[in-house]
C-alpha cells in the first residue's frame, strides 16, 4: 500500500514538474488529413509529412507560387466621379439598394475574384512508397519538437526500427528529410513526386528528382509563374535507380538516406520589375552549390542554431497539470471535456510563436491567410492577404513575443504595396498618399475588388496596416527604421485621409462611404473607420515629434483629429459600431464574429482601462453582447480584448473556447476552415494577458486568470524595448526584471499600482520594492 502511494506520489510530482514543458506536439499515428500534418518551415518554403508507414506524403510550399498576374491599370478609371456620385447618395441616406448599385460601379473591374487576382497555390508532394503496412507497425510515433524545429516519425517494422527526421532550414533554404533504420542495408523506398498543376513534368538528372512547371492562367496571352523544385538524393550505400518512366527515383538498400529539396518560382516581389524575377532554376542551382558537400549533422546543427535563437528567447511556465503524456490529438479531446491543463495552453502560446519563425522570415513572403501552408489550388479566400484584420492579425505576437526579425517580410511587402497604393488614391479618390482595400496579394493589388459585396470598399486598410508598421517602432524602438521605412508608409497613409475626409450631418469628420467589417449598411461614419484613422494620426503625430520632421503636417493632423466624430455610447449602454443611431437598434441581441467598433481598444489604444472608464464601461458591454463564441480568429481577438479590459478570467474562458472548439488536432486554428491568424491571435491574447504596454505605463500582470495562479515568464517585450521577465505565486508577482536597450524611464503598474523605475541600458532592473 505504502508502495502505491510511493508511486502515485512520484506520478504526480512528474506531471507537476512537467508543466509548462511546452515544446513537443505528438501523435500514435500517421496523419489522416493535412490538418493533422505537423507544419515545418523557413519562412519559404515548407512542408508537411504526414508520416505514413506505407505510402508516405509530403506536401511542399513555396510562399511566392501564386496564380493570376500583375495587371498594372487595374484601377477603374473614372471611378473618382462614381466616388462623389456615391458619398452624395449616403450623405442623402438614400436606399442601401440605390447605394450599393453605385458602390459596385465605383469598384475595380479587375482583382478579387477574377483569373488576374490569383490565388496562393500547392507547389508539389512527394509520394513515397515504403511498403511498411501499419498493421504491422508497432511502436509508432511521429512528432514535432517546438524547440528544435525538426519533426520525428519512429516506428518498430519486422524487427526494424526506422527513423525519420524533417526539418526545413532557413540559413540553407532547404527542406530535408532523412531516412535511417537500425539494421544496415533497411532502406528502401520509391519516391515520386507530383504536382496538381497540369502544365508541370517530372524529371529525373543523376541522383536529382526535379518537378518543372508554369502555373495555367487559363487566359489567352498570360503567362503564369514558372517553377521549379530539386530534390537531391544522398544515400549512404544502397543503389539509386530511375524508375516509372524516370519519374521516379528508387533507392534499394541504403543505411541511411537524405533527402535534401530546394523550390522557388521566378516570382520577385518588385512592382518596377513587374514581380517578375530570374528563373528558378537559376536560385535552385544556386542554393544547393551553396550547400554542396555540407554533411547532414551541419546542416541540422545550423538549422537548429538558427531556430533556437529566435524560438529560446520566450519561455513560459505555468504551474498545474499537464497532460503531455497524451498524444495531442487525445490531449486536445480531454481538454474540451475537462480544461484542467495550463500546459496545453501553454503549448498553443508556443505554437504561435513557433509558427511565426516558420512562416515569416527575413527575405521570405509574409505570412498569408494558411501562413505558408497549402494543399490546394483554390484554397479558402484565395490563401490570400485579407486586410480587414486577418493579416494584421498574423503580426500582433511578432515584436511582443520577441520575434522582431520575423516582421521584415510585412516591411518589405508594405513598401512595395504602396507604390501599386499611391495610384488607386489617386485615380478611385483623387486623394494624395496611398490606400489598399480588403483583400491583397502578391501582385500589389489596391483598388476596391470587383462584385463581391460592401466589403470590397474597405478603404482603412492601409491604416490597419500602418498599425503594425508602427507598433514594430514602438517595441523596437529602431530609429533608422522609423525615419527611412515606417514614416514614408505611415505619411503616405495619413495624407490620404487627410485629402478623404467627409463632413457628417452633425459636422465631424467621417471616412464616407464606410462600414463595419463584414455586416450592416454601406454608410458614413462607421466606427471602425473612425478608430483607425485616429490612432493613424495618433501614431503619424508622435513619429513626427520623434524625428523632428513634418510640423506643418503634425499640425493638420492634430487639428483633423481634433475633429473626427467622437466615440459614442448608445441606449443599450453599448459602443456605437455606426454613426445613425437606426443601425443599432437591436445590436444587444445580434452577434458577429467582427468585433471592428471594438478596435479602439485592442489593437487600437483609443479607449484604455483605467484612463477611459465610460467608454471602457460601454466597450465591455459591446463584448458582452457579442458573446463569447465565434470563428477561430475571432476568438483569438477577444482573448486579447478581454486582457486589455484586465479581465483574466474572461480571456482564460475565451482560451477555453479557442482549444475545445477552434483548433484542428495540429493546433491549427479553424476558423474554419483552417485559417493560421487565430493561432498568432492566441498567443498575443496570453502575452496580453502578462505584459501590456499600449499606454504610457507598463502593466505587469494586468489580466491573470485565476487557472494561472503559480508561474514564469522570461522574454516577453514592452514597448520600448524592455525585456520583461516575471514570476509569481499565488496570483501575485513574486520578483520581476525590466531590461532595457537604452536608458529611459518608465512607469510601471503593479497590482493597480503605478511606480516610476529607471532603467539604464542593458542592466535588468527590478520594479519591485
Ligand atoms: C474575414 C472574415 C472571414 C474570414 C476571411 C478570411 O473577411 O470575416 O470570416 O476569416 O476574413
Amino acid at each position: 500500500m505504502k508502495n502505491i502511494l510511493y508511486l502515485l506520489l512520484a506520478c504526480l510530482t512528474s506531471t507537476l514538474a512537467l508543466a509548462g514543458n511546452a515544446t513537443s506536439l505528438w501523435f500514435k499515428k500517421p496523419a489522416k488529413t493535412w490538418t493533422d500534418g505537423l507544419p515545418l518551415g523557413n519562412g519559404r518554403i515548407g512542408m508537411i509529412p504526414f508520416g505514413e508507414t506505407d505510402k508516405e506524403t509530403i506536401v511542399f510550399n513555396e510562399d511566392s507560387m501564386w496564380s493570376g498576374w500583375f495587371e498594372p491599370k487595374n484601377d477603374r478609371e473614372g471611378s473618382y466621379e462614381t466616388l462623389k456620385k456615391l458619398r452624395k447618395l449616403i450623405k442623402e441616406d438614400a436606399p442601401q439598394s440605390e447605394i450599393k448599385k453605385v458602390a459596385m460601379e465605383f469598384c475595380s473591374l479587375h482583382g478579387y475574384g477574377k483569373p488576374d487576382f490569383g490565388a496562393y497555390q500547392s507547389f508539389c508532394n512527394a509520394n513515397i512508397d515504403i511498403g511498411h503496412d501499419l498493421n504491422n507497425v508497432s511502436e509508432y510515433r511521429r512528432s514535432l519538437d517546438l524547440n528544435t524545429a525538426v519533426s520525428h516519425v519512429s516506428y518498430l517494422h519486422q524487427g526494424t526500427h526506422y527513423q525519420r527526421e524533417y526539418f526545413c532550414s532557413y540559413p540553407d533554404q532547404v527542406s530535408v528529410m532523412r531516412f535511417t533504420a537500425d539494421k544496415k542495408g533497411s532502406i528502401n523506398l520509391t519516391f515520386g513526386l507530383s504536382s496538381l498543376h497540369k502544365k508541370s513534368q517530372v524529371t529525373v538528372e543523376g541522383n536529382t528528382l526535379v518537378v518543372t512547371g508554369e502555373i495555367d492562367t487559363g487566359t489567352p496571352g498570360k503567362t503564369g509563374m514558372k517553377f521549379e523544385a530539386r530534390y537531391q538524393f544522398h544515400p549512404q550505400g544502397g543503389k539509386v535507380t530511375a524508375v516509372n518512366d524516370a519519374s521516379a527515383l528508387r533507392i534499394e538498400g541504403a543505411n541511411a538516406l537524405t533527402v535534401i529539396m530546394t523550390g522557388a518560382t521566378n516570382y520577385r516581389l518588385s512592382m518596377e520589375a513587374r514581380y517578375l524575377g530570374s528563373s528558378p532554376k537559376s536560385k535552385n542551382t544556386k542554393t544547393l552549390s551553396d550547400i554542396k558537400g555540407k554533411p547532414y549533422p551541419a546542416i541540422k546543427k545550423d538549422h537548429v542554431a538558427d531556430h533556437q535563437n529566435l524560438y529560446q528567447r520566450v519561455t513560459l511556465q505555468i504551474d498545474g497539470n499537464d497532460r503531455s503524456k497524451l498524444p495531442t490529438d487525445e490531449r486536445r479531446k480531454a481538454y474540451a471535456k475537462d480544461k484542467n491543463d495550463p500546459g496545453l495552453e501553454n503549448l498553443v502560446f508556443q505554437y504561435g510563436r513557433y509558427l511565426m519563425i516558420a512562416c515569416s522570415r527575413p527575405g521570405s513572403m509574409p505570412a498569408n491567410l494558411q501562413g505558408l501552408w497549402n494543399i490546394s489550388n483554390t484554397p479558402p479566400w484565395n490563401g490570400d492577404y485579407h486586410l480587414n484584420i486577418n493579416m494584421q492579425m498574423n503580426y500582433w505576437p511578432t515584436d511582443q513575443c520577441n520575434l522582431s526579425e520575423c516582421f521584415e517580410p510585412v516591411i518589405r511587402w508594405t513598401r512595395d504595396l504602396q507604390k501599386n497604393g499611391e495610384k488607386s488614391a489617386k485615380v478611385h479618390y483623387n486623394a494624395r498618399g496611398w490606400v489598399a482595400h480588403h483583400s491583397a496579394n502578391v501582385w500589389g493589388y489596391t483598388p476596391p475588388g470587383p462584385n463581391r459585396g460592401i466589403h470590397m470598399l474597405e478603404a482603412e486598410s492601409a491604416a490597419f496596416l500602418c498599425q503594425n508598421i508602427w507598433d514594430h517602432y514602438a517595441y523596437t524602438q529602431d530609429q533608422t527604421y522609423l525615419k527611412e521605412v515606417a514614416w514614408p508608409i505611415l505619411k503616405g497613409a495619413a495624407e490620404f485621409w487627410v485629402d478623404s475626409l467627409q463632413t457628417s450631418k452633425e459636422g465631424h469628420l467621417v471616412a464616407s462611404p464606410s462600414f463595419s467589417p463584414e455586416w450592416g449598411p454601406l454608410s458614413d461614419g462607421a466606427y471602425y473607420q473612425t478608430m483607425i484613422i485616429w490612432e493613424l494620426f495618433t501614431n503619424c503625430i508622435e513619429a513626427t515629434d520623434i524625428l523632428g520632421t513634418d510640423q506643418a503636417l503634425a499640425t493638420r493632423l492634430k487639428e483633423l483629429r481634433s475633429k473626427l466624430q467622437p466615440l459614442k455610447i448608445g441606449k443599450y449602454g453599448q459602443l456605437h459600431e455606426w454613426r445613425q443611431d437606426k443601425y443599432e437598434e437591436g445590436i444587444n441581441k445580434k452577434q458577429h464574429r467582427h468585433m471592428s467598433h471594438l478596435w479602439a481598444v485592442y489593437p487600437g489604444r483609443q479607449i484604455i482601462k483605467g484612463r477611459d472608464q465610460k467608454l471602457t464601461a460601454a466597450a465591455e458591454q459591446s463584448m458582452n453582447y457579442r458573446g463569447d463564441g465565434a470563428t477561430g480568429w475571432s476568438m483569438g481577438w477577444k482573448v486579447n480584448i478581454w486582457a486589455r479590459f484586465h479581465d483574466g478570467n474572461r480571456a482564460h474562458k475565451l482560451i477555453n473556447n479557442f482549444i475545445s472548439s477552434r483548433v484542428y488536432d495540429n493546433l491549427w486554428c479553424a476558423h474554419p476552415p483552417f485559417q493560421i491568424d487565430g493561432n498568432f491571435g492566441y498567443t498575443a491574447g496570453v502575452a496580453e494577458m502578462l505584459v501590456q504596454s499600449h499606454g504610457v505605463k507598463i502593466l505587469l500582470l494586468p489580466a491573470l486568470p485565476d487557472r494561472w495562479k503559480t508561474g514564469s515568464v522570461k522574454g516577453l517585450k514592452a514597448r520600448g524595448n524592455i525585456t520583461v521577465n516575471m514570476d509569481w505565486e499565488n496570483g501575485k508577482l513574486k520578483s520581476a526584471e525590466l531590461l532595457s536597450q537604452h536608458d529611459q524611464s518608465v512607469d510601471v503598474v503593479i497590482e493597480g499600482k503605478t511606480k516610476t523605475i529607471k532603467l539604464t541600458a542593458g542592466r535588468a532592473v527590478s520594479p519591485l520594492p
